[in-house]
């Protein structure tokens, strides 16, 4: 008996979403930081055992849209809800419950969505508070499941996908089992390097930054030549991403570079620009390139 399924990981920006995804699927398919919104984009994560095959959606964290851009991280989320098997909402155990906790949780009672409840980082709280807090999130909704979990130190994490398949129907795998995400090699290299941008900025920086990727060439069998353009919205923070005699760039490039060769499995050469562009996150035809494969 084969299982199979769709599970969408949706909560608030820095529950710990992104490093679930990875860390459920052994490889690094979404990028993650302390900044909250690093997750732009639906990005599937795909698991396959010999008991079933779960397909996540790692999703953008649930906020109140402000830019054209953050409208459409938020259309995002709700794609995620439709056609799927199972929800997993994500909460910080370490922070307080919030009116985007309780939005989730009203989402998915007018949706009739069966969902787990993971109470994430359970590293950071004393073991005394987590029967109360299991309690009170039960008052809340009636999940299927309530997990405690740390997603970074990755406890429970074998439970949780046990506890997953048991859910989710029989049937087929939807994808072939050593693909483990959806996107290609270009589109991870691209949140790569953003990646590395956000971990060295501060402030508005990171959501100020995007990274575009014009040249993948594999031509050269001993060498991948990658060439990324990093978006930013001012000439002051070019400044800040170039650095004192272009340092901060090159420090980018250097950690970029080596997840890069770890993703491709050989050598890269990775030149950077930084570019600016006003006002890019209110720009359709700007955010529509983007998300051109
Ligand atoms: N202590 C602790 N930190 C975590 C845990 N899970 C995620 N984090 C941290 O929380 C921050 C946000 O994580 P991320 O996966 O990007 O959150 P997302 O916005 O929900 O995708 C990062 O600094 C992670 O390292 C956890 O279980 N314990
Ligand atoms: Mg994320």
């Amino acid at each position: 008996m084969f299982k199979s399924g769709f599970v969408s990981i949706v909560g608030r920006p820095n529950s710990g979403k992104s490093t679930l995804l990875n860390h459920l699927v052994g490889e690094k398919v979404s990028i993650v930081s302390d900044k909250p919104q690093t997750t732009r984009e639906n990005i599937l994560g795909i698991l396959t055992l010999k008991e079933g095959q779960i397909v996540f959606t790692d999703t953008p964290g649930i906020h109140k849209p402000g830019h054209e851009l953050n409208r459409r991280m938020m259309q995002t989320v709700y794609d995620a809800l439709e056609g799927i098997d199972l929800l997993l909402l994500l909460v910080d155990a370490a922070a307080v419950f919030g009116s985007g906790d309780q939005y989730v949780i009203d989402l998915l009672k007018e949706r009739r969505l069966p969902a787990f409840l993971l109470l994430n980082k359970i590293d950071l709280i004393p073991k005394e508070t987590l029967l109360p807090l299991i309690a009170t999130y039960a008052g809340k909704h009636s999940f299927v499941e309530i997990v405690p979990i740390s997603a970074l130190k990755k406890d429970n994490l074998d439970l949780l996908v046990r506890l997953i398949l048991k859910h989710l129907p029989e049937g087929p795998p939807h994808y072939p089992e050593e693909q483990f995400t959806d996107r290609h090699e270009r589109f991870l290299v691209g949140e790569i390097v953003r990646e590395k941008v956000l971990l060295h900025t501060r402030e508005e920086l990171p959501y100020s930054t995007t990274v575009q990727v014009t040249r993948f060439d594999e031509s050269r069998p001993e060498v991948v030549v990658l060439n990324c353009d990093i978006f930013v919205e001012k000439e002051s923070q070019k400044k800040i991403v170039i650095g004192t005699q272009g340092q901060m760039l090159k420090q980018i490039g250097i950690e970029a570079r080596a997840d890069i060769e770890s993703l491709l499995g050989k050598r890269v050469y990775l030149e950077l620009y930084v570019r600016v562009k006003p006002k890019w996150r209110d720009d359709a035809g700007f955010l529509d390139s983007l998300s051109q494969p």
